[in-house]
């Protein structure tokens, strides 16, 4: 009898520790350090965040943009006609995945333009960084190589001034504060 009772303990706390085991495994890659870029990187992100692999930067090269969990989004845009199919990340992703502390994200594209956006923005809604549009990978002639797609279809309050100029095109730095 308390033979059996030791065993069915013994089988729980191994049943734990495998269960525990498992989703430690099965944690999402924001805990592991950056590899350093192979490729040129596309995207620069600086500031207060916990995984660099440049100096005090995390640098994304293509391949490390596209080991985040894909995502997709349908929506037309201020600047295209009829529905778009954006391909990319979520940029709650990318945040985490450096370890992005801070509530603001100051985006800067190649043309120079900056604005700062509300971190806020991202735990709200599913804002994609766009690698693709309409299956097309986004080059710099066409608002790539990345762009900041929101929802705009599917929430009201996102059709307003306030957040087209939070679309970033041409994307390639953010600076978290
Ligand atoms: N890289 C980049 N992204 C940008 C801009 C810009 O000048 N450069 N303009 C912003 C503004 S003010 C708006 S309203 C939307 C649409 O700008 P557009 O009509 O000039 O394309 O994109 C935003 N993203
Ligand atoms: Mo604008």
């Amino acid at each position: 009898m308390l033979e059996h009772y030791c065993t069915s303990l013994t089988a729980r706390f191994l049943h734990l520790l495998v269960g525990g085991l498992l989703i430690l495994t099965a944690l999402p890659a924001a805990t592991d350090p950056l590899p350093p870029p192979e490729g040129p990187p596309l995207l620069r992100i600086e500031g207060t965040i916990a995984h660099t692999n440049v100096g005090d930067e995390a640098h994304f090269d293509r391949q490390m943009l596209a080991a985040l969990p894909p995502r997709k989004l349908a929506t037309s845009t201020v600047v295209t006609d009829g529905i778009n199919h954006f391909e990319g990340f979520l940029m709650r992703d990318l945040l985490a995945r450096v370890g992005a502390e801070g509530d603001t994200v100051v985006a800067t594209a190649l043309n120079d333009y900056v604005v700062e956006i509300p971190r806020e923005d991202f735990r709200e809604f599913d804002v994609v960084v766009a690698t693709h549009m309409d299956g097309e990978a986004l080059t710099p002639r066409d608002k790539g190589p990345l762009w900041i797609v929101y929802p705009r279809d599917d929430h009201d309050e996102l059709q307003d001034i306030r957040y087209d100029y939070r679309w970033v095109w041409q994307l390639e730095h953010l600076e978290i504060q």
